[in-house]
């Protein structure tokens, strides 16, 4: 019985001293009321919230996008691949210079669409809702036509 109590203490000892793993050290948990939601100038009456990233620079970033019902984003395109993941609400979207709703493909929650570099599409939603937004920065908004540019209005 000397060598069990012998290996028993050496287990022990050997659990003892392995580190405990500590998640709180490598895992960043935002929760919903830590987000910092402020608005996209370019889409008014919408909001982001970043979470990861930054959207100014060269880099992977993620952030959620939020907005009423009626929200549009007009045709438009981004430098890079955007991975768009519905979270809430539904909408409709499409790949198209033109916003032509009449085509417009169902997004409902939980609806995720990859739309490659510089292609053109268009979102709209139908009721309130808050998308998952991922790529590469720099992030920027190209809108096909610059009537829908709210940021290209010289200030009143
Ligand atoms: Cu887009």
């Amino acid at each position: 019985m000397k060598w069990l109590a012998r290996t028993l203490l050496f287990a022990a000892t050997f659990y003892s001293v392995a580190p405990a793993p500590s998640f709180a050290d490598d895992m960043r948990l935002i929760s919903p009321d830590q987000m910092k939601w402020v608005a996209l100038d370019a889409i008014p009456g919408t909001e982001i919230a970043v979470l990861s990233g930054d959207l100014g620079k060269p880099g992977p970033f993620v952030f959620e996008w939020r907005g009423p019902a009626g929200t549009k984003a007009a045709p438009h395109w981004h430098t890079n691949t955007e991975h768009f993941l519905l979270l809430s609400g539904n909408g409709m979207a499409r790949m198209s210079d033109t916003f032509d709703v009449q085509n417009g493909m169902p997004v409902p929650a939980g609806a995720y669409a990859e739309v490659p570099a510089k292609m053109h599409h268009w979102f709209l939603a139908q009721t309130p809702f808050v998308a998952l937004i991922e790529g590469e920065g720099p992030f920027d908004i190209h809108f096909i036509n610059s009537a829908d540019d709210p940021r290209s209005k010289a200030p009143q």
